[in-house]
């Protein structure tokens, strides 16, 4: 078998989605996401302009020569654009695998370590009362795991939070807006929220929490410390990871587990943090990982220090992510649990899939390949919109982490 030919393809049903689909010779075809939220055009100028002609009459059974070719040739390795691009290629390939020897996906990664997989959702609030309303409504949609996040007295349009009825959406259309922050009142206000949502709610859920990358390791040591008592499932993203060392005084001062590495592109992110235990859940995507190819040995390595996958599910992974993260949670023994933010009517309708959710969990369904597919006369009707994601300065000004 050969790939014939490849197209990137650039919709907008409510956000931007770039999707590479890879076709052969035989008829079969696969679909890969290259989605970079806010630098989707990026890695869609890497794809056809670098990537492209060099995959054109390649075996598409061979994943791993074709990661490495296109990691190592590049001479220039790493980075979230370069990890995108290669994942599309590489998700692309495993599905035509997939279909190709008419298995689903999770078969050809290990086969089935269990049945469904538990998923986390997201319940936020403007205040305390309305995020308790939220997280009864995500419980009664059958949520066993809830991340919870809610706006910050004094602070006006704190990110993860939505700002209407309905879920919310990190990007948004147009140049990037600015917002303030200020640690303080949040430190004082998140251990008030989980003592009330434990009041409330009693021991049975799982909660997690999100501090995207806003402390400093000290700040999230005392957090996490202050959140012991209402037993989360997981802190996420506390401070921000490029030292990795950083998690080292975490570590040392909470046994709130932590969670970590949805920005991260390569293993080597997230090594000294696994192999030192210092986190608990690495949150890497197949998407902005370089694929299946790379995360399965990131998982296997993680597997060796008891640390867990948490992979990173928010809208702005198309999905196609989402299908390749189903069959891989399937298939990994270390799975923990994977995010769930639930894509918008008009994004299904571009993307049918067969991946489903029940009673807090989730299946990415038994169709070869991945069972996901793409409308492309639908996603034609959606050209691509600029959009960015939120900047946030402190009270000063100064900017900050988000
Ligand atoms: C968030 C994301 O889902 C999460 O954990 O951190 O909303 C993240 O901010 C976006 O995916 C960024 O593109
Ligand atoms: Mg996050």
């Amino acid at each position: 078998m050969k790939i014939v030919n490849a197209t990137v393809i650039i919709t907008s049903p409510d956000r931007n989605f770039v999707t590479l689909k890879l076709e052969t010779d035989e008829g079969i075809y696969g679909l890969g996401d290259a989605t970079l939220n806010g630098r989707e055009l990026a890695v869609a100028s890497y794809l056809n302009d670098h990537v492209i002609p060099c995959i054109l009459g390649r075996d598409p059974f061979q994943t791993e020569d074709i990661w490495q070719y296109l990691y190592r040739g590049a001479y220039w390795r790493r980075g979230p654009v370069t990890m995108a691009a290669i994942a599309a290629v590489d998700v692309a390939l495993w599905d035509i695998k997939g279909k190709a020897l008419n298995t689903p996906v999770y078969n050809l990664l290990g086969g089935k370590s269990r049945e469904s997989l538990l998923v986390y959702c997201h319940a936020t609030g403007k205040d305390i009362e309305h995020a308790l309303e939220d997280v009864a409504r995500h419980r009664d949609l059958g949520y066993k795991a809830i991340r919870v996040q809610s706006g910050i007295p004094g602070l006006e349009n704190p990110y993860g939070i939505a700002k209407g009825p309905g879920n919310y959406e990190p990007a948004e259309r147009g140049l990037p807006s600015e917002h303030a922050w200020a640690t303080e009142p949040y430190l004082r206000h998140v251990p008030a929220l989980f003592a009330r949502i434990r009041t409330h709610f009693g021991e049975d859920l799982h909660l997690l929490h999100d501090c995207h990358h806003r402390l400093t390791p000290i700040e999230a040591s005392r957090l996490g410390k202050e959140l012991e008592p209402f037993d989360l499932f997981w802190l996420e993203d506390p401070t921000p990871a490029e030292h990795q060392e950083s998690f080292k005084l975490i570590r040392e001062h909470t046994t709130t587990p932590i969670a970590v590495g949805e920005v991260f592109n390569t293993i080597w992110d997230a090594h000294d943090l696994i192999r030192n235990q210092w986190i608990d859940y690495i949150r890497m995507s197949v998407v902005h990982s370089g694929g299946l190819t790379h995360l399965k040995k990131i998982a296997d390595f993680a597997a060796l220090y008891q640390v867990r996958t948490g992979c990173h599910g928010a809208t702005d992974l198309s999905p196609v992510t989402m299908a390749a993260a189903l069959h891989f949670g399937t298939a990994i023994h270390n799975f923990g649990i994977q995010e769930h933010m639930p894509h918008t009517a008009e994004t299904d309708a571009v993307f049918p899939h067969h991946y489903s959710f029940k009673d807090g969990f989730m299946h990415p369904g038994n169709a070869p390949g991945l069972g996901v597919d793409l409308d492309e006369s639908l996603a034609a009707k959606h050209p691509y919109q600029r959009a960015y994601l939120p900047i946030n300065r402190k009270l000063d000004g100064t900017l900050t982490d988000w």
